[in-house]
């Protein structure tokens, strides 16, 4: 046909990008089939919160439901929302044993809620991550980890309480100007933007890779005063270096997926460390920090609590916090270079 090029029309659809990877999976254990079918129904669920917030606004959906989640933290009406959305999904794609939420106090065992047949995956996530910046239109996003059931396990808090290593895929969903989900199943980290005409999130960002440097530093400098020396002598680093070096810009904009986001494709480092106030951190570490770890490594950059790799701090309970500073590989390393000293 005249001015027809297959290869311009050959769009690769987040199902058609999966189901390839399900193929040529590192890990043989992913079914292809069945990882498909999950990871159909997490993006579907992905659509119906990008719909959500968009129109949140329009339909009241600002503002708080009136009570709190097991953090004490005050829920938002998308927050409950968006966990009810993800739950049911979850459950009736017939692939989940085990389901960890921000918004649930405690663990989901899928088994013991239906009489169906449970999955054989345990996703863990934070349906509506930086809910505080949603009556101000900013950058939110949904936040999950996926990890295979133990051999032998029908699903138990066990098969979720392992390290983040042992996970087999991870990624974000980002609302914003447009919808974007990153994820990775352990082959490299590839994003994908929703294209509303069609309903089909459409791959944009194949093999995300983090600069090895960058010149952008993401914290809460807010904290400050609470701050342990090698932090504060880190940032002194950047903000007032030696010539003929020259500082770095600060961005922060309390949002973990926008933040993350910006440091996978800009570089530079994003920082929530352990402080005098808040001695674990504040981002927790099953749905926020081991997801964003998993990608940060796929992408070829470092995460570490300041002490050891994230992804391999060994959980004890399903809400329990992480410090965490990610990014460029360089950047983190030097940073590293201050918990040395
Ligand atoms: P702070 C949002 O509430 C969140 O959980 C993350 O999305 C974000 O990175 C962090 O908290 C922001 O926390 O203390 O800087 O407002």
């Amino acid at each position: 046909m005249e001015g027809y090029n297959p290869q311009e029309y050959n769009i690769i659809t987040l199902e058609r990008y999966v189901l390839g990877e399900g193929h040529k999976s590192p890990d043989q254990r992913i079914a292809s089939r069945e990882f498909t079918l999950l990871m159909s129904s997490l993006h579907t669920t992905c659509k119906v919160i990008e719909n959500l917030v968009r129109k949140a606004r329009l339909n009241n959906l600002v503002g708080v439901a009136g009570n709190q989640n097991v953090q004490g933290e005050d829920q938002k009406k998308l927050d409950v929302i968006s966990n009810e959305v993800m739950v049911n999904a979850l459950i009736s794609s017939g692939q989940s044993a085990v389901l960890v939420s921000e918004e649930e106090e405690h663990a989901i065992i899928v088994g013991d809620r239906t009489n169906s047949a449970a999955g054989q995956y345990c996703i863990v996530f934070d349906p509506l991550d930086g809910s505080s910046n949603i009556d101000a239109g900013v950058n939110i996003g949904t936040i999950f980890g996926i990890y295979k059931i133990r051999e032998g396990s029908t699903g138990s808090i066990q098969d979720v309480l392992r390290p983040g290593r042992e996970m087999i895929g991870a990624g974000y969903c980002m609302y914003g100007s447009s919808a974007n989900i990153v994820l990775s199943s352990g082959s490299g980290v590839h994003g994908f933007t929703l294209d509303n005409s069609i309903g089909e999130f459409i791959l944009t960002h194949p093999n995300i890779s983090v600069p090895a440097r960058g010149n952008i530093y993401s914290i809460n400098e807010g904290n400050s005063m609470y701050y342990h020396e090698p932090v504060l002598d880190y940032l002194n680093s950047i903000k007032f270096p030696e010539p003929p070096k020259k500082p770095y810009s600060a961005r922060y904009i309390g949002s973990m997926v926008a933040d993350v986001h910006r440091t996978l494709l800009y570089g530079g480092i994003f920082c929530y460390p352990a402080d005098k106030k808040s001695t674990k951190g504040k981002l927790r570490l099953l749905y926020e920090a081991f997801p964003m770890a998993f990608l940060t490594e796929q992408a070829g950059g470092i995460a570490t609590t300041g002490e050891k790799r994230v992804l391999d701090v060994q959980p004890t309970s399903i809400h329990e916090r992480c410090p965490i500073f990610l990014g460029s590989k360089d950047d983190v390393s030097d940073l590293l270079s201050f918990f040395k000293k």
